[in-house]
């Protein structure tokens, strides 16, 4: 039993037997759900309706920023620290810059190793390519196949300082937003609107010595943003280090008030009706766009070279079509 779960030839299993395994915390069965989402395999949809109501008790957050300012890193360092409290904790990076992949990008190697070894932590990156639902709705079913499992912290890192990156972490049910000093991070952070997703604020590599400075040039950015809209709560400001882990504990005890405020204002629910909207309309526009686009490579020609000899104006062909669909 033990060695067919090893590595070699893929044991055929059926939808409900792989979905079996990854409900009794079988991680071989994790890593070939998690395959399947990202090779956008048709029985997705049938593994998800049957794992769906093991999910929603986990701890979700998003790490967000620009690379290279020590996500990965910091993510490192709470995995110690959940780990310390025996929590089981996954991670889903969409971080194609700096994969996750054994201690490559990370100094302590052997921490890291660490990790790979234990049971109760997965790490996993996802290509940064759209399938299902877009990379949102891929990484956060991916977050969904952790949670079935039995992890009690699912981690999302996301690279960069965009609105695909945003989506992602928004999924979570705290977003950290990453930033390191000098490099006028906060100000494109604030411009792309990635700021007012923040739930905390993480300043890493507080060795660096403009590291002060950066933090009250995000706290007066933060003010301002208050001031426009008093009643958004004011994310905290948390200066880290990712190389040698300090602050991240306090990092973690920021997350975890966050949550609480969350449960106890009645936002959490709020938040979810959020989430589930957003999943829901990007899985159904993904869907719709790839519908059109093969009608319009193939049946609708027709109706494309109609528009072109001017029999049909290109509105009157696009409603046709969008019924159609
Ligand atoms: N000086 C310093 N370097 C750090 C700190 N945290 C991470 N680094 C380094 O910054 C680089 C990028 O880290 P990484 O975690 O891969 O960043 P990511 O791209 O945001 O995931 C690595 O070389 C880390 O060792 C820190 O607190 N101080
Ligand atoms: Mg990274």
């Amino acid at each position: 039993m033990k060695n067919s779960e090893g590595a070699g030839r893929e044991e055929q299993l059926s939808d409900n037997e792989l979905v079996e395994r990854l409900l009794s915390g079988n991680k071989r069965a994790l890593a070939r759900v998690i395959s399947r989402i990202e090779g956008e395999g048709a029985e997705v949809p049938d593994i998800i309706s049957q794992i769906y109501s093991h999910t929603g008790e986990g701890v979700t957050v998003g790490f967000t920023g620009p690379p290279g300012v020590g996500k990965s890193s910091i993510i490192a360092m709470l995995i110690k620290l959940y780990r310390g409290e025996d929590k089981k904790v996954g991670i889903v990076s969409v971080d194609p810059s700096s994969p996750f992949t054994k201690g490559a990008i990370l100094g302590d190697r052997i921490r890291l190793a660490d990790h790979f070894l234990d049971k109760d932590v997965f790490i996993r990156s996802m290509g940064s390519r759209g399938h299902l639902g877009g990379l949102a709705g891929a990484s956060q079913l991916a977050g969904l196949a952790m949670q079935a499992y039995g992890m009690d912290v699912v981690l999302y890192e996301t690279v960069g300082v965009g609105q695909g990156e945003v989506e992602v972490a928004s999924a979570a049910d705290t977003v950290v937003l990453c930033l390191q000093p000098g490099a006028g991070d906060s100000v494109q952070a604030l411009k792309a609107g990635v700021m007012e997703i923040a739930d905390i604020i993480c300043i890493n590599k507080a060795d660096h010595p403009q590291a002060k400075g950066t933090a009250s040039e995000v706290r007066s950015i933060l003010e301002i943003g208050h001031e426009l809209d008093p009643d958004a709560p004011m994310p905290p400001i948390v200066m880290t280090r990712g190389d040698n882990g300090e602050g991240v504990e306090e990092l973690k005890q920021k997350i975890a008030e966050h949550r609480e405020f969350l449960q106890e204002s009645g936002r959490m629910k709020e938040r979810h009706l959020a989430s589930i909207k957003e999943f829901i309309l990007s899985w159904t526009t993904n869907k719709m766009e790839k519908e059109i686009q093969e009608r319009l490579s193939r049946e609708d020609a027709e109706l494309m070279e109609k528009v072109r000899k001017r029999e049909l104006d290109p509105i009157s062909a696009a409603e046709t079509l969008y019924k159609e669909v």
